[in-house]
């Protein structure tokens, strides 16, 4: 027990040594059931820096994570996962990126990242919450919110 704390000490000493200048990591669980629902990216949304990461996870199988490209800041690239894969996204450029799961898009399967104050395209952004399925719609408006 002892020990156990004595490393959770030096680690949490370790990442205040790092600071400001370390990209944050941020873990997408990608689910059939969660919190929010059935056929669901938890968390829903996040709010990043440039440079940070999203590794996203299957941790239940037939999911992926792609763009959403009416979401996606100017001159940033699309991202396709594979089904059943992970998928590491790293975040260059500062806006509003939306992600689906592919075959579970009509079930509202989409997660939102606002990197930096997301300016680039919040507007382009918010018309595109307004397209798609319904229940895409409903999920895509509550996490861009969330991140204003
Ligand atoms: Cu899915």
């Amino acid at each position: 027990m002892r020990k156990i704390l004595l490393t959770a000490a030096l680690t949490v000493g370790l990442m205040a040594a790092a600071g400001q200048a370390a990209a944050a990591e941020v873990v997408v669980k990608m689910l059939d059931r969660g919190a929010q629902g059935m056929m669901v990216f938890e968390p829903a949304s996040a709010k990043l820096k440039p440079g940070d990461t999203v590794r996203f996870v299957p941790e239940h199988p037939g999911h992926n994570a792609e763009s959403i490209l009416g979401m996606l800041p100017p001159g940033a690239t699309p991202v396709k996962g594979a089904m059943s894969k992970e998928l590491v996204v790293k975040f260059a450029k500062p806006g509003v990126y939306g992600f689906k799961c592919a075959p579970h898009f009509g079930f509202g399967m989409t997660f939102v990242a606002k990197v930096g104050d997301g300016a680039a395209n919040m507007a382009a952004a918010e018309t595109a919450t307004t397209q798609g399925p319904p229940a895409a719609k409903k999920r895509l408006a509550a996490e861009l919110a969330a991140l204003k």
